[in-house]
């Protein structure tokens, strides 16, 4: 298999499978019976918000690259147009009105990671040069083009994060509760960790699936009030074992659309070192963004969904989880909604 991209695609990658010019991956098996099948699932009415106000954590001590919220706002008339009386424009108008506008990095607080988040170095034509390429070939500086490329028209004109958007982020979500079994104890979960917290908590994953994984992280950055402990935070709650080989290969064969985690990368970061002279040292997202294009959601906040979910003896349960349809972004904030 091959296309105008790409003559070699990675070693268990699914390149192609969805179309030569896929661009949302995975999310591809989240057909119109499965979506009905998730809305089935909801008995209660009741609605569980998933993200963390986006001021959260709070500094910079998680990621140093990544920034609070910043707002702005315009000037109008002497003033801004903030608190502003329209009264100004006309003297009969009663109305006083406020708008802002918000220096917001993508990734600072709950997310999804975009397909164009995180790609490789890889010889995508044979010609024995590794080139940048991220999911289905899309390539670094051609693609997915940056301010230190040629190009100047800046951002992901492929696989950009409103791919996402319009793919109708709405399904099943199955809830796995690592914090239960491991408290906020630091442990590196693998394939037979996971499994057994499946197995054992009845959650039944399957094609179409959005897998979240609750590990209390995001719990412990609320209780922190905005003055996130970097070196606690460094040594608590669970994470994925990135590095596990039966763990990837579990995600692939299982056919869910993405991984949710309310931690900071779903996997371990740094992860285990890895073998050979070059490996990727994010093999999670690897596997899942780069081969898979199956995004991943992180920074979520499971905390009360969690504890209903343990009161009512369910694991599954509607999820609503749209990024913004922000046009060539790689990651988005998102405000996902649990229904039940
Ligand atoms: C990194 O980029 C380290 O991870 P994330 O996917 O959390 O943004």
């Amino acid at each position: 298999m091959s296309n105008q991209r790409w003559t070699q695609r990675p070693e268990g990658s699914n390149w192609g499978d969805f179309g030569p010019d896929d661009q949302i991956g995975r999310m591809n098996l989240l057909t119109p019976e499965r979506r009905l099948k998730a809305i089935r699932e909801v008995e209660h009415g009741l609605t569980f918000c998933l993200s963390l106000p986006l001021d959260y954590p709070g500094g910079n001590e998680l990621f140093a690259l990544r920034k609070e919220p910043r707002f702005f706002y315009e000037k109008r008339g002497t003033g801004h147009n903030y608190n502003f009386r329209l009264s100004q424009v006309c003297g009969c108008f009663s109305d006083v009105v406020s708008d802002d506008a918000v220096m917001l990095y993508t990734q600072y607080s709950t997310q999804w990671d975009g397909l164009g988040h995180v790609g490789q170095m890889f010889d995508v034509d044979g010609d024995g040069v590794a080139e940048k390429v991220y999911y289905n070939g899309f390539q670094g500086g051609v693609h997915v083009v940056g301010p230190d490329d040629a190009q100047s028209d800046l951002g992901a004109h492929a696989i950009g994060i409103e791919n996402l958007a319009t793919a109708g982020v709405q399904g099943r979500g199955v809830l796995v509760d690592l914090e239960k079994v491991h408290g906020r104890e630091r442990v590196l979960v693998g394939y037979d960790g996971l499994m057994g917290m499946i197995d054992d908590q009845k959650a039944s994953v399957e094609t179409g699936d959005f897998l979240c994984l609750y590990t209390g992280f995001a719990d412990l950055i609320l209780e922190m009030g905005k003055k996130p402990d970097g070196e606690v935070l460094a040594k608590s709650c669970p994470v994925l074992d990135g590095r596990d080989s039966r763990l990837l290969n579990w995600i692939t064969d299982s056919g869910i659309v993405a991984i949710c985690a309310d931690n900071f990368a779903v996997e371990a970061y740094p992860a285990r070192p890895g073998e050979g002279d070059a490996y990727p040292g994010l093999p999670l997202h690897a596997h899942c963004l780069f081969k898979l294009g199956l995004n991943l959601g992180e920074l979520w906040y499971f905390g009360e969904l969690a504890r209903w979910l343990r009161q009512n003896g369910k694991t599954s349960f509607l999820l609503t989880a749209p990024p913004l349809r922000l046009t060539g972004a790689v990651g988005s904030p998102a405000t996902p909604i649990a229904t039940v």
